[in-house]
């Protein structure tokens, strides 16, 4: 049994999250934590809010309420929101938690004592019209590296250039849109990068497996050379600075992505406290052991899920922060980072809801419906376009067609022909033999692209191992055995419900809500003594007899003309 730490990049307070927001990190990192629980690993999977910075601040302005007030309401929402969707975190923690306020000090001390921190003098953009200092993306203009005219202060959105308020081309406050704007001098503390530009290029090049994406967005960047970076903020929205530890930043805040990666062992700590009580000796060793290689974390396989624009902090600032503070902190191991899914090309939009976003998915359809198409058609290698028609087509030919199909006919021929039980009689032949090597084919490609996070192929081998159960019925066709001899019918439809015992373990880690719904129509299996592993087809025999309870429709068609209703109501075709 092995130790996988996994977290999903830490969704932004402010609203409701998109499918591309879904499928660019947390989905993701769901399914692979299913999967490994499901093969017996041991799985810390742990995701966040991430609420400080401007989103969540022109959030709650634009809402005309309290941030904090903001955040705790949108954080229960986005949890809850998670949970329907069948988001499997051990924790769903919140970056304003006084555990992450805790590590975020923790690291900027420990960077302080090891000298990679440095108090400088900047010149920082100030609002007359707002009376105070506009960081990151409280300021908005032309990005001066691709001419992009919405860059953010923080970061371009269209080149993805680390950017500085400073560098933005007419700037306009984010806040109020005045232009009104001042360069005044602020002390803010800086993390030298630079300095560690050398180990942390070493360590990037270390891991020789990640994706391509991954890889050249990490060399892009440090083939540019790493910048110092200002990690403190003029906002009261934050963690705090301790003054006792930087008094020349008393009153200031750290920078959103200073604390929001910290946060990562923030939630961590939320969880290991939540199980052996706050600041108690136990939560801190539970905490550790997930955490520092020198205290039961040098087994831990650490995988990281999110969006291409975040690759940047996390293979950049967030490792500097690690291995600058001189102590044996766990490292990511793997980074599996996607690309954009897009709207009909563009992008999701809340400001023009255009696109579905989480609750919009709920109120239309079972969260397992959206986790397959978004998984099948996962932006990986590429950006993928979510369309209503290609959103279609996954439902009906993969989950009506296939797997629907499949489970449907069997339970049928089952119910009708020999009740509610596993039929007995018969014994297994040619086609039982070939149908098994088959599915043994399928599931070893299944867990070898589960294993190498390739979820595109996964899918593709999964519903490939839900059409052998199809064609295996095609060619004993029980339907029409039935009349002539019983016992070979028995014999099929016992195979058939067999292979339903594997299709129930594997199939979880994507459709989880209805593979539950499949396997309680098998009451008596002991599904904790089936590991989703190559021993799967030999292990998952039924007894003769055993109550078999027909299921119901797993799925229901998506007719076109719903689906075009859809296209209408949500922003559909450009
Ligand atoms: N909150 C997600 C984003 O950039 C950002 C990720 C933080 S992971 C520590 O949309
Ligand atoms: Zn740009």
């Amino acid at each position: 049994m092995a130790r996988h730490l996994i977290t999903s990049a830490l969704p932004y307070i402010n609203g409701v999250k998109h499918l591309g927001n879904l499928v660019g990190s947390m989905l993701p990192a769901d399914v692979a934590a299913r999967a490994l629980r499901a093969q017996g690993h041991e799985v810390l999977a742990i995701c966040a809010t991430d609420e400080h910075g401007t989103p969540a601040e022109l959030a709650a302005l634009a809402e005309g309420v309290d941030v904090a007030e903001y955040c705790t309401r949108t954080h229960e929402l986005q949890r809850s929101l998670g949970e329907q969707f069948g988001l499997s975190w051990d924790w769903f923690g919140r970056t304003s938690r006084p555990q992450n306020h805790r590590m975020t000090n923790h690291f900027a001390r420990r960077l302080r004592d090891e000298g990679y921190l440095q108090v400088r003098a900047t010149q920082q953009v100030y609002s007359v019209a707002d009376g105070r200092f506009l960081p990151d993306r409280y300021v908005v203009g032309t990005c001066p590296n691709c001419g992009y005219v919405k860059a953010r202060g923080d970061q371009c959105e269209s080149c993805g250039k680390p950017l500085d308020p400073t560098d933005l081309i007419e700037p306009r406050s984010a806040v109020s849109g005045s232009t009104e704007l001042e360069v005044r001098e602020s002390q803010h503390v800086f993390l030298l990068q630079s300095v560690l530009s050398d180990r942390i290029r070493e360590w990037v090049d270390s891991h020789d497996g990640w994706p391509q994406l991954t890889t050249s967005i990490a060399h892009k960047w440090l083939d540019e050379g790493l910048e110092d970076r200002g990690i403190t903020r003029d906002l009261a929205w934050g963690v705090p600075v301790d003054p006792d530890d930087f008094p020349e930043a008393a009153g200031k805040v750290w920078y959103v992505w200073f604390d929001a990666p910290i946060g990562y062992l923030g939630a961590t700590l939320e969880w290991a406290e939540d199980q052996h009580g706050e600041g108690t000796a136990e939560s801190w060793a539970t905490f550790e052991r997930w955490w520092r290689t020198d205290r039961g974390a040098e087994d831990v396989t650490y995988t990281e899920f999110m969006a291409k624009d975040n690759v940047p902090f996390h293979t950049l600032s967030f490792p500097a922060t690690l291995l600058g503070s001189g102590e044996p902190w766990k490292l990511v191991d793997r980074l599996k980072s996607f690309n954009w899914l897009t709207y009909y090309g563009g992008k999701f939009s809340t400001s023009d809801h255009r696109g579905v976003f989480m609750s919009d998915a709920l109120d239309l359809l079972p969260a397992d419906y959206w986790r397959w198409y978004l998984m099948a058609n996962a932006p990986e290698s590429d950006d993928s376009s979510f369309t209503w028609q290609l959103f279609g087509e996954a439902v009906n030919k993969d989950l009506v067609g296939t797997f629907g199909n499949l489970v449907n006919r069997t339970a049928t021929q089952v119910s009708r022909h020999f009740g509610e039980v596993v039929p007995e009689g018969g014994e297994p032949g040619q086609e039982e033999a070939d149908l098994w090597q088959r599915v043994d084919e399928r599931l070893g490609e299944y867990l070898t692209h589960l294993d190498a996070l390739e979820f595109r192929k996964a899918t593709a081998a999964l519903r490939a191992l839900w059409a052998e159960g199809n064609g295996y019925l095609e060619v004993r066709e029980p339907w029409k055995t039935v009349k002539v001899d019983r016992d070979r019918t028995a014999c099929t439809l016992r195979n058939a419900l067999d292979l339903l015992v594997v299709i129930a373990v594997a199939s979880d880690p994507f459709v989880p809500a209805s593979t539950a719904t499949l396997r309680a129509a098998f009451p008596e299996v002991a599904w904790e003594s089936l590991p989703l592993d190559a021993g799967l087809t030999t292990s998952a025999r039924l007894a003769p007899g055993a109550p078999f309870v027909p299921p119901g429709l797993l799925f229901q068609k998506l007719d076109a003309d719903v689906l075009a209703g859809w296209e209408q109501q949500f922003g559909g075709t450009p």
